[in-house]
């Protein structure tokens, strides 16, 4: 399996701090997939801290993801992008980055979880999960039932969690059959401790 059991996730409005330093930070915690998440910031400037955390990362053999974007995946040789249901259709990103490309898909209910392991992409995302203050307008709420049933349906096929986990309740989310747990804000919300936090989820 080529994904981590905690998949740690970039905001710089939740941690105040760049891209490339988020991605020092989780590195040093001993992370090496990391996605980058940029819903604010001009693409120019969220471009010059990318390729900073790029640098970084590859120091470390680090796999960068971009969240939405397959160009700017594409011009900073990321290891891959994150998709959303209203972003570029999966089989279009996997035309343009080629079979080597990890590309995430989120999906946020059975039915789309279902439908999401018959296109060309990596690994599906599910959620929130729990209740979650990051996500403008989250989805409905998925819980640890719809994880089950969901794991249930669609075999082995990579699965991440994502939506209000934290150092408390992630292993439930793995017992429920999640084979990594993407986290946000429980990362980042004290920005002078995020490596320490990163380390506290240990598995
Ligand atoms: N998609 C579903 S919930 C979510 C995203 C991007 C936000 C997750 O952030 P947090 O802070 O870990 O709840
Ligand atoms: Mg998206």
């Amino acid at each position: 399996m080529f994904l981590p059991k905690i998949y740690p996730i970039t905001d710089t409005g939740i941690s105040k701090l760049s891209h490339a330093e988020q991605v020092r930070k989780f590195i040093a915690g001993g992370a090496r997939f990391i996605q980058l998440r940029e819903k604010h910031s001009s693409m120019r400037d969220f471009f010059a801290d990318a390729v900073e955390a790029l640098e970084i990362a590859r120091k470390y053999d680090a796999k960068i993801i971009i969240n939405d974007r397959v160009d700017v995946a594409l011009a900073l040789k990321a290891e891959g992008v994150h998709l959303g249901q209203n972003d570029l259709p999966p089989a279009e990103a996997r035309k343009i980055l080629g079979a080597k490309a990890i590309i995430g898909f989120s999906t946020h209910n059975l039915a789309q979880a279902i439908e999401a392991v018959k296109f060309p992409v990596n690994y599906i995302a599910v959620g929130p999960v729990f209740p979650t203050r990051t996500k403008e307008n989250p989805d409905g709420i998925v819980g640890l039932k719809t994880i089950k049933t969901i794991r249930a349906q669609i075999g082995n096929f990579p699965l991440v969690a994502i939506g209000g986990i934290t150092s408390k309740n992630f292993r439930q989310v793995l017992d429920a059959g999640a084979n990594s747990v993407a986290v946000i804000g429980d990362l980042l919300d004290e920005p002078e401790n995020i490596t320490e936090k990163f380390e506290s989820f240990s598995v």
